[in-house]
C-alpha cells in the first residue's frame, strides 16, 4: 500500500497530498504527511514503528496515549496549549491508535507541532538550560502519573549490567568477524565492566527512587520554537517506563554536551563541554525542585558517565553484531558514534569532581 493511502486510515480530515521522508531517528521510520483540510495544507509526522525494536506495539501506543493524554489534560487545566504543548495521537479512521497495513507493517500519526526544530548540536548554552527544564519538567509532571499501569515496553532498557551481558554475548560470538578490528574499545569497555551494575544495584535496594522516566532525553527529543529558542515539546515518547532519574538526566548530558556531533568520526572535534552540563544541570535542577533525592544528587554527574558509556557499548555491540538494532548510513557508522561516546566517557572522567560540584550548587535540597 502506498504511503499516501497509509496517511488516509487516519482521521486527518482531508485528502492525503502528499508523505515524504523527515528528520534522523535512530529507529523508527518518520515522514511528514500534508493534508488538505478545507483548502488549508495540514502537516502529520507519520512514523512506521520498528517492530524489531518494539515488538508490542499495542503496548507501546496504549503508554503513549494515555501518557499524552494525561499530560494534556494538565497542560489545558494550566491554560496551554495541548496540540503544540504534548503530542497528540490521530486515531485511525476505526478509533486505533495506529494502523497495520497489509504487509503487518505498523504506522502511527502525530500532529506536526509547526514553528520548531529539533537540533543535533547545541548551539547556545540557554537553549540547552531550557531543555534542562523540558526535561525536569516533563520527569516532575510524570511524578502524579501511575507508574504500575506502564508496560515495560523493552525489557531491561537501561539495565547497563543486562546491556553488558549482550555486549560480552557479541563479543563471544564475533558472528561478522570484526572483534579484532575493535580490541582497543572492546577493553575500554572490558575495564569499566564494575560501574555497570550500581545503577540498578540501587533500584533494587531502594536508595535510589523509581520514577516514571522518558529514557531517550537526546537533544533531538526536544522541539524548540523557532524564533525564540524556548523548549515546546518534548517528543519520542516510545521508551516513557519506570526507571531512574538518572537515565534522563544522563542521557541529555551524553546528547547535549558533546561539542561534535554524535557520529562525528574526527575525534578532535568530539570533546565533553562542561559549561553545558552546567547549563543543563541549572535548567533540570530547577525544574525539578525539591523532589530530586539528595542520592539522585549525588549520582547525577555518575549517571552522566553511566548512561554516556552505555550508548556506546550499545553502538559497539551493534557494530559486532552485524548492525542490525541501529539505523546506519555506512558501514562505520556504529563504530564512529561508539568512539564518540567513549571519548565522551573519558572526559567525563576526568571531570566528575567538578560535575559533582555543579549539580550540589544548583540543587535545592
Ligand atoms: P525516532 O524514535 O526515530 O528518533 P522521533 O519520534 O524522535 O523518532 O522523530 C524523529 C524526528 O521527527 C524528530 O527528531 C523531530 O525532528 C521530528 N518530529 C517527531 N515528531 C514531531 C512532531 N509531532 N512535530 C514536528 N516534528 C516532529
Ligand atoms: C535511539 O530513537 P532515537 O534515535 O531518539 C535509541 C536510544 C539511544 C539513541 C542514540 C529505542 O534513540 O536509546 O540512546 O538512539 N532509542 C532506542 O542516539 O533504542
Ligand atoms: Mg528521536
Amino acid at each position: 500500500m502506498c504511503l499516501c493511502k497509509i496517511a488516509s486510515q487516519f482521521k486527518v480530515g482531508g485528502e492525503v497530498l502528499s508523505v515524504e521522508p523527515y528528520g534522523n531517528g535512530h529507529i523508527n521510520t518518520t515522514y511528514v504527511a500534508v493534508v488538505n483540510v478545507d483548502n488549508v495544507n495540514r502537516r502529520f509526522i507519520m512514523q512506521k514503528i520498528n517492530t524489531t525494536v518494539f515488538p508490542r506495539v499495542g503496548e507501546l501506543m496504549d503508554n503513549i496515549s494515555n501518557v499524552t493524554r494525561f499530560m494534556a489534560n494538565i497542560v489545558k487545566d494550566n491554560g496551554g496549549n495541548p496540540e503544540r504543548e504534548i503530542l497528540t495521537v490521530v486515531p485511525t479512521v476505526d478509533g486505533k491508535t495506529f494502523y497495520t497495513d497489509d504487509k503487518g507493517d505498523n504506522y502511527r500519526l502525530y500532529i506536526f507541532i509547526e514553528g520548531t526544530t529539533a537540533l543535533q548540536i547545541v548551539e547556545d548554552p540557554r537553549v540547552f538550560e531550557g531543555a534542562g527544564c523540558a526535561f525536569g519538567g516533563f520527569v516532575s509532571v510524570l511524578n502524579a502519573y501511575p507508574a504500575s499501569s506502564l508496560y515495560e515496553v523493552i525489557y531491561n532498557f537501561h539495565n547497563t549490567a543486562s546491556r553488558f551481558q549482550n555486549f560480552i554475548n557479541a563479543v563471544d560470538a564475533d558472528k561478522v568477524a570484526r572483534a579484532d578490528s575493535v580490541r582497543h574499545e572492546i577493553d575500554f569497555v572490558l575495564r569499566r565492566a564494575g560501574i555497570c551494575d550500581k545503577i540498578v544495584n540501587m533500584l533494587a535496594d531502594k536508595s535510589l527512587p523509581l520514577r516514571v522516566t522518558h529514557n531517550d532525553t537526546k537533544l533531538n527529543n526536544v522541539l524548540l520554537d523557532d524564533k525564540t529558542g524556548e523548549p515546546v515539546c518534548v517528543i519520542d515518547l516510545d521508551t516513557i517506563m519506570p526507571g531512574s532519574l538518572l537515565y534522563d538526566f544522563g542521557d541529555a548530558i551524553r546528547s547535549g554536551c558533546n561539542t561534535g556531533l554524535e557520529d562525528e568520526p574526527d575525534l578532535s572535534k568530539v570533546s565533553f563541554d562542561i559549561n553545558l552540563y552546567e547549563s543543563f544541570a541549572k535548567g533540570y535542577l530547577a525544574a525539578i525542585g525539591a523532589s530530586i533525592t539528595i542520592a539522585e544528587r549525588d549520582m547525577l554527574a555518575f549517571g552522566s558517565i553511566l548512561m554516556t558509556f552505555e550508548c556506546g557499548m550499545r553502538f559497539l555491540t551493534d557494530y559486532l553484531d552485524g548492525d542490525n538494532y541501529f539505523k546506519i548510513h555506512h558501514p562505520m557508522h556504529n563504530i564512529d558514534r561508539c568512539r564518540t561516546q567513549f571519548k565522551m566517557v573519558s572526559d567525563m572522567e576526568n571531570l566528575q569532581d567538578e560535575m559533582n560540584e555543579i549539580a550540589r550548587r544548583y540543587c535545592s535540597i
